[in-house]
């Protein structure tokens, strides 16, 4: 029997909305929960089926919330300013205000059709002034705290976009947005000084019990925190020693330990100091010509492992070892970045796998040109117990490891690694023991790289340090559409505030927001704009032209929700105390590096100056995994395979739709789109839709009775885990029993109980049912129902586990345990490991309801 979803849905969503259902207020005694989404950005193509993946989750999971008594807030805006939406704009000749608006209508339209919670009288927009007044109001209270400043560094340019970027913007030294390659320019720019706060970013991941563990390594790595030591290296003239100056050069080493086995010094080609030695370089023509070459490249390209190494030596400049006074060749070579550590390395071609390669292609050139080779000198040794194969470098040796694994297998193989690296022919960059190292010899490397620390810092030679890869946030875009950087420049006090009172400072209107191309925004055109006065002296003074870039609003807008119309402050203070912090975040994994290391330092900053009370945005994290189309391809105009929700909506309902993607599979996994799939849980719903219509006293089987405990224990769970794909399979395994026991009846209080887990799915049916049903207030306003333990109580039996027909152990299992679950637990044992220790299994064999028998070798 079919349900006309059309006016069902229809009616239940005015209904909600006139009864004010999910007006969320602040109760006090009441518990909070706060869910929420990362909002969209409004683009034009509006939403696909893929998009509401993650806001149905969350609305199922609001919703049990609420069910179970919880004040709820989840709340949905629009991350509108950017380069998306004023590409959008540009390319379709409007003005980025009004695409921007039409877009949100669109979207907003969309989402409505299913049949979510939020509460719209809390809708934000980070393009409307009243938001970003306090995006602004942000940024003058980092500038006061020094922590915004101007820069003239090169910075990621990009040609396409036409403006510059931070390195959280770009792929693989491309643009993220647009594909060009990014080049490096100096211009002046705002930077966010982010690394002021690397330490505690890093360190306080480890708070993050309820984050996916794959975003909190992501973070780290992009944090990149290194331990090591700074060292003094000095570079002269090497035809003339005794009268040249010698001019100091530091480098950053995160092995001091290995410092006796530097045999050569490399700086990057960016570095400003090459030039100064331009008169004592016998080669400069070629010095130059590479410097040139390496400008060219991508970052991606100089870093990968797997290009082949180049450089070129500077003839007539050599390096002092501090440490023993030897003179080291000096090269110029492009896999040195100028803007990692101090631009300058000291290279150790024992002990690190780059230097290793470097040497082995340089030696060759060399070899043939009748020139000195570069050394490799080993410095550790590694320990025989702890010597791990991945510590050995694989290529450029006169040994190469694949023509001997077909000789060598076992030990043997490991024998002769070890004797490799112990004579220095291959590069061995794990830990040991400090050899050919003076007054480091014999000791382990944690205690050799102290023990060089303090020897450098005693003799002004060095000292500790830290680096980081994280840079400070290049914060400004030389493009229009985004929030105004509130500054006022003056030629006699410098940088001025503008003063909090005359915020928001709107975004002025302009004829071309077209980017200029020149390095200044579009702003810098408008001249009754830019000149103003001074809020300091008075005296003339201009504009700061260039604007926020992206991340700006979405550092901070989920603390708007909170308090979304105070025009006093940012946030009330007591209202943040109640609702904060988001107990639980939902988004997707490509914000891992980007928005959510924005977020976390924006709200660091605001802990400090006092705004909010919890140093942590976000308690809970999950990340969502993508719906491709049918045809396994992502869901693309280009492709021409974009599913419109709206259409499905209107073929199979909202709910169809809902219950369909929570189906689909594991939350976090990206998987296909399927027609099929769809009227599946169509046919779901039709069928409970019939079972409504036999609802009668007669009271439920046992067996019945006992499932729906079972299914209610269940679904609360899982919807709680996100493990939303099972909570929908145990609802329709209660429906089907249901048929197949009572023919489709069941009993009035069952199906009341039924339709409240099935609600936070299928919100409209569930309501139409209830109502049905004599039910005069909403099923949201009821309790989500107890389960009687006793009942919901898996039936459990005892396994025993035999090896190779012997009893060896015996578990406890639910009755109906699987064979793959039983096998897997039984594996698990620790009894069982003992016994199995590296023996090989030859297989394992389930007896039902009896026994797990594993056959080894
Ligand atoms: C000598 C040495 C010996 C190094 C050794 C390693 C092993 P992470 O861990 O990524 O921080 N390095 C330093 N600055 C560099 C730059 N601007 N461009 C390219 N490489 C640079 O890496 C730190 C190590 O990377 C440093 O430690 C340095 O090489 C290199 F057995 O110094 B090491
Ligand atoms: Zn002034």
């Amino acid at each position: 029997m079919q349900y006309n979803h059309k006016t069902i849905e229809k009616k239940w969503r005015a209904k909600w909305a006139k009864d004010n259902l999910y007006k969320t207020a602040q109760e006090k005694g009441k518990k909070k929960y706060y869910v929420l989404d990362m909002f969209p950005y409004p683009s034009g193509e509006g939403l696909h089926v893929g998009h509401p993946r993650g806001y149905i989750a969350t609305d199922v999971f609001a919703r049990l919330k609420m069910l179970q008594g919880y004040n709820v807030l989840h709340p949905m805006g629009w991350d509108a300013f950017g380069l998306p939406a004023e590409n959008y704009a540009l390319k379709n000749k409007t003005h980025p205000r009004k695409a921007t608006r039409k877009n949100i209508e669109i979207f907003k339209g969309q989402l409505e059709k299913l049949g979510f919670t939020y509460d719209w009288e809390r809708e934000i927009n980070t393009t409307d002034p009243e938001f970003y007044k306090w995006t602004q109001w942000v940024f003058l209270q980092m500038f006061k705290c020094g922590l915004a400043y101007e820069s003239f560094e090169p910075i990621n340019w990009c040609p396409g976009c036409q403006t510059g970027l931070a390195n959280e913007d770009l792929e693989g030294g491309k643009c993220e947005r647009c594909g060009s390659e990014i080049e490096q320019k100096p211009m002046r720019q705002w930077v966010l000084k982010i690394t002021d706060y690397a330490d505690r970013l890093l360190d306080d991941i480890d708070k993050l019990k309820d984050w996916d563990e794959s975003i909190k390594e992501m973070q780290k790595n992009w944090i990149g925190r290194s331990f090591g030591a700074k060292i003094k290296f000095f570079l002269r003239n090497s035809r003339d020693s005794a009268t040249s100056n010698s001019q100091e050069l530091e480098v950053f080493t995160t092995r001091p330990d290995t410092l006796f086995g530097a045999t050569y010094f490399v700086v990057a080609p960016e570095n400003p100091l090459i030039g100064d030695w331009k008169l004592e370089i016998g080669n400069w023509n070629e010095v130059e010509g590479y410097i040139d070459q390496a400008k060219k490249k991508t970052e991606l390209e100089r870093t990968d492992l797997a290009k082949e190494k180049t450089g070129v030596k500077l003839d007539g400049v050599v390096a002092v070892n501090p440490v023993n006074g030897e003179e080291l060749p000096v090269f110029v070579a492009d896999y040195v970045m100028m803007h990692y550590g101090t631009g300058a390395i000291m290279a150790v071609p024992a002990h690190d796998e780059r230097d290793w390669e470097f040497a082995w292609i340089m030696n060759q050139e060399l070899r043939s040109k009748n020139k000195e080779e570069i050394k490799v000198k080993p410095v550790v040794e590694p320990i025989w117990e702890d010597f791990n194969f991945a510590d050995v470098h694989p290529v450029y040796g006169r040994h190469n490891l694949k023509e001997e694994s077909s000789k060598d297998t076992g030990d043997r193989m490991i024998e002769e690694e070890f004797n490799f690296v112990k004579k220095g022919e291959k590069c061995f960059t794990g830990e040991g023991i400090s050899v050919n190292s003076d007054f480091l010899n014999g000791l382990e490397t944690q205690e050799a790289k102290q023990k060089m620390i303090e020897w450098l810092e005693r003799n002004g030679l060095g000292k500790k340090d830290v680096n980081y890869k994280l840079k400070d946030w290049v914060f400004s875009r030389q493009r229009y559409w985004g929030e105004p950087i509130p500054i006022i420049h003056c030629g006699k006090c410098g940088a001025v505030p503008v003063p909090e009172k005359d915020l928001p400072l709107e975004l002025p209107e302009v004829d071309h927001y077209q980017p200029t191309g020149t390095g200044e925004s579009p702003l810098a055109g408008i001249t009754d704009w830019v000149n103003t006065n001074c809020p300091k002296c008075g005296g003339d003074a201009k504009r700061e032209t260039n604007t926020m870039p992206q991340w700006a609003g979405s550092s901070w807008y989920y603390l708007r929700f909170i308090d979304p119309r105070n025009d006093q402050a940012l946030v009330d203070k007591d209202k943040e105390k109640y609702w904060s912090p988001v107990d639980f975040y939902v988004g997707g994994a490509e914000h891992a590096t980007r928005h959510l290391i924005y977020a976390r330092f924006w709200h660091k900053f605001l802990y400090d100056i006092g705004v909010v009370n919890y140093d942590e945005p976000f308690k809970r994290l999950q990340h969502v995994g993508i719906i491709l189309a049918e045809d396994g391809r992502k869901m693309s105009k280009r492709w021409g395979n974009v599913i419109n929700p709206d259409d499905i909506v209107e073929q199979y309902g909202a709910d169809s739709l809902r219950v369909y993607e929570m189906f689909m599979g594991p939350f976090s996994q990206s998987i296909a789109w399927s027609t099929n799939g769809l009227v599946g849980a169509r046919k779901f719903l039709d069928r409970i839709y019939s079972l409504s219509e036999a609802v009668g006293s007669e009271p439920d089987k046992e067996e019945i009775v006992s499932l729906l405990h079972k299914t209610i224990k269940k679904v609360g769970e899982d919807i709680e885990s996100f493990k939303l794909n099972t909570a929908v399979s145990a609802l329709m395994i209660l429906v089907n029993k249901i048929f197949e026991q009572q023919e489709g009846k069941i009993s009035r209080g069952n199906c009341k109980k039924l339709l409240i887990i099935l609600s936070p799915f299928a919100p409209h049916l569930s309501e139409e049912i209830w109502e049905s049903l004599g039910e005069e207030k909403s099923i949201f306003k009821e309790s989500w129902p107890e389960f009687d333990p006793e009942l919901a109580r898996d039936k459990t039996i005892e396994l025993v586990i035999q090896i190779n027909g012997k009893v060896r152990d015996k578990m406890e299992a639910s009755a109906d345990i699987a064979e793959e679950e039983a096998k897997k637990q039984a594996l698990e044992r620790e009894k069982i490991k003992e016994w199995i220790k590296d023996k090989e299994i030859v297989k394992v064999i389930f007896v039902p309801g009896r026994l797990v028998n594993i056959v080894i070798k």
